[in-house]
């Protein structure tokens, strides 16, 4: 296909960019870091969403060189941030599933020095349905590199509850079709008051995605979600983007 061959020459050529969006914690008032975000600027078809893309390169096995290059460029990039501000990256499923995830990881903060505990890795539960044994084990492995590990889109899954009994993450990245909820009426802020306060129980942090409007940050906030990401606070902006940021809040 058209689209593979070009997504093989993007690999070839280093022709993939990483945006980031902010990550808010809103109980300590500042910036946590930023989730990196892939962007594919065609030669023809311009700026291509992951949306479109990451499932070939999913079917065609070339997310590993494209996931190895996210890793590496997201710690290199972050590694020139303020060193309390951390850098989160999404990890696939077949990304997640191949052998040596850990060590490419380790790879990856040797060769740009950011310390492990300012790389935090995105896993959806879709992940855990392949295999649950091997899924734990290589969450172990990575907790043993000390990075931190959030649980993405939660609740969109069908039996999240097991998983979150099963692995103690760091963060519950609770999906942004329960914040769109928010501003109205309804069983929205119950679902939102039960994630935190599970969370919470089994030590996890919260963070609400998609927040886009000023009444569901409120709504969050009052119901105990730590922090937030969305269109509110910022789009994922290109990596100069969050250096002009930086020079504003100095
Ligand atoms: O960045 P949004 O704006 O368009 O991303 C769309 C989807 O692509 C999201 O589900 C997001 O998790 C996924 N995505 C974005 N960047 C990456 C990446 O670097 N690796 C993987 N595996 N998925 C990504
Ligand atoms: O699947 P994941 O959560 O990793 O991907 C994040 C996706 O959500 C990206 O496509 C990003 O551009 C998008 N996104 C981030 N903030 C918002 C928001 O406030 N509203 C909407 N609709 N999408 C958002
Ligand atoms: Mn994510
Ligand atoms: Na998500």
């Amino acid at each position: 296909r058209e689209m593979e061959l070009d997504l093989r020459l993007a690999i070839r050529d280093g022709g993939f960019e990483l945006y980031f969006q902010p990550l808010y914690d809103l109980r300590a008032d500042r910036l946590q870091g930023f989730e990196a975000l892939i962007r594919w600027p065609h030669p023809t078809k311009g700026m291509v969403s992951p949306g479109e893309f990451i499932p070939l390169a999913e079917e065609t096995g070339l997310i590993l060189p494209i996931g190895e290059w996210v890793l590496r460029e997201a710690c290199r990039i972050a590694r020139a941030w303020p060193d309390n501000l951390s850098v989160a990256v999404n990890i696939s499923p077949k990304q997640f599933l191949a052998p040596g995830l850990a060590t490419t990881i380790m790879q990856a903060l040797t060769a740009t020095g950011l310390s492990p505990e300012r790389l935090e890795l995105e896993i959806t539960e879709s992940v855990f349905i392949a295999n649950v044994e091997k899924t734990l084990g290589t969450l172990h492995s990575l907790r043993d590199v000390g990075v931190r590990i959030a649980l993405d889109d939660f609740g969109t899954g069908y039996s999240s509850l097991s998983y979150l009994r099963s692995f103690p993450f760091d963060k519950v990245k609770i999906d942004r079709s329960f914040v769109q909820d928010l501003a109205q009426e309804g069983n929205a802020h119950a679902v939102i008051r039960a994630i935190t306060t599970l969370a919470e129980a089994l030590g996890m942090d919260t963070l609400a995605e998609g927040v886009e409007l000023p009444e569901q940050l409120e709504i969050l906030r009052r119901e105990g979600c730590q922090y937030i990401q969305g269109y509110l606070l910022s789009e994922p902006i290109p990596s100069a983007g969050v250096n002009e940021l930086f020079d504003e809040m100095a």
